[in-house]
């Protein structure tokens, strides 16, 4: 059952289920919707890495901020699809290319990131772009070139964004969230926990998600990264049970959803990772970069699926429309 009415009580009645109940629930829902010993690969480039003029507290790639990130222009189609070729032999099924913008731009080097998805799709993997800001024509011409969702995170709760983010409001992301369903490209949005947010933060989060009709088809849950030069860089990490009650909530939300294990798995042991996949992940980015932060290496992914029994999905999961003539 698709519900989009949540209530808060609701919410934090599940994610305060004692641990093993949440567990069982989690899992019969994802059981019902989804292979239960199957993960998708998604792999991460930044395609235009630094010097964001956004003040988003959690980012190493703002310019508000002094990190050790290096700011790069936008990249060719070639390095660009080279990356993709690499993903797909890894096993990833889905490319998602993020970059460093307040909004996309207008001109040549939309016209870039356009031939790129083209090329990307041309290989057979779903492509994800996450680009900032979009205007109604920017997504309609992703989605003729058969972008197959777009990444527009809502972070947190309306109440702790501002706390946050300083230069663009919640209303800015649904507006372009909305752009994007109308569009025709599938919807991925999720957010972060750790960032000195309350656990209601985290509720009212998933209840915002949930609220969408549809619900997104992916939700990235990250772990905050701590980056050294920004603002939240020393917040207490938030530990791998209260991570996993998120996952769990999630996925009883969002029954249908891909609910991706994002960024931060580094910090969680391979139980803890275990753990989240028992409460309905389904989803990680591999290889040894996230768009600017480590994350961990193919090899200690493949060790873990296959000891737990588990393997990556083989095909594309999310389907896409064919893109349109050039
Ligand atoms: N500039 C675009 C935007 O903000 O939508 C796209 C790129 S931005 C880096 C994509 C997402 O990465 C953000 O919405 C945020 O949720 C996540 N992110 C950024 N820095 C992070 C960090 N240090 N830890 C965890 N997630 C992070
Ligand atoms: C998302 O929610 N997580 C990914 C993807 N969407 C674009 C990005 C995580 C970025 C972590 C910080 C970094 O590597 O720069
Ligand atoms: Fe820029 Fe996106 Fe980072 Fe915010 S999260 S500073 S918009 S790259």
């Amino acid at each position: 059952m698709t519900r989009h009415d949540w209530t808060l009580d609701e919410i934090r009645e599940i994610h305060a289920l004692p641990l093993p109940d949440l567990i069982y629930r989690a899992q019969t829902v994802h059981r019902a919707h989804h292979s239960p010993d199957e993960v998708q690969g998604c792999v991460l480039l930044s395609i235009k890495t630094g010097n964001c003029p956004e003040d988003c507290a959690y980012c190493p790639q703002s310019a508000h901020y002094k990190t050790e990130v290096e700011g790069e222009t936008l990249l060719s189609i070639d390095e660009t699809l080279a990356g993709a070729r690499r993903a797909k032999e890894s096993g990833a099924t889905r490319f998602c290319m993020g970059a460093a913008w307040r909004d996309a731009p207008q001109g040549a080097e939309f016209d870039r990131v356009v031939e790129m998805v083209r090329g990307v799709r041309a290989m057979g993997l779903e492509a994800c772009c996450t680009l900032g800001m979009l205007t109604q024509e920017q997504a309609d011409r992703l989605g003729e070139a058969g972008l197959t969702a777009y990444n527009h995170n809502l972070d947190t709760s309306p109440e702790f964004y501002g706390s946050i983010v300083t230069t663009r409001t919640y209303q800015d992301r649904l507006d372009t969230l909305e752009r994007v369903r109308n569009a025709g490209v599938t919807v991925c949005c999720g957010g972060i926990v750790g960032m000195g947010e309350s656990v209601d933060d985290r509720l009212r989060l998933l209840q915002q998600l949930a609220a969408q009709d549809p619900h997104p088809e992916s939700v990235p849950i990250n772990s905050l990264v701590r980056v050294a030069g920004t603002p939240l860089a020393d917040r207490p990490s938030v530990g791998p049970i209260e991570f996993v009650r998120m996952i769990a909530t999630a996925r009883m939300l969002m029954p249908r959803a891909m609910v991706r294990l994002s960024a931060g798995r580094l910090a969680l042991s391979e139980e803890g990772q275990a753990l989240c996949f028992l409460a309905g992940a389904n989803s990680i980015f591999m290889g040894e970069k996230l768009l600017t932060t480590p994350n961990p290496g193919i090899g200690d992914d493949e060790r873990l699926l296959d000891r737990m029994g588990m393997r990556l999905c083989a095909e594309p999961v999310t389907e896409t429309p064919a893109p349109a003539a050039a």
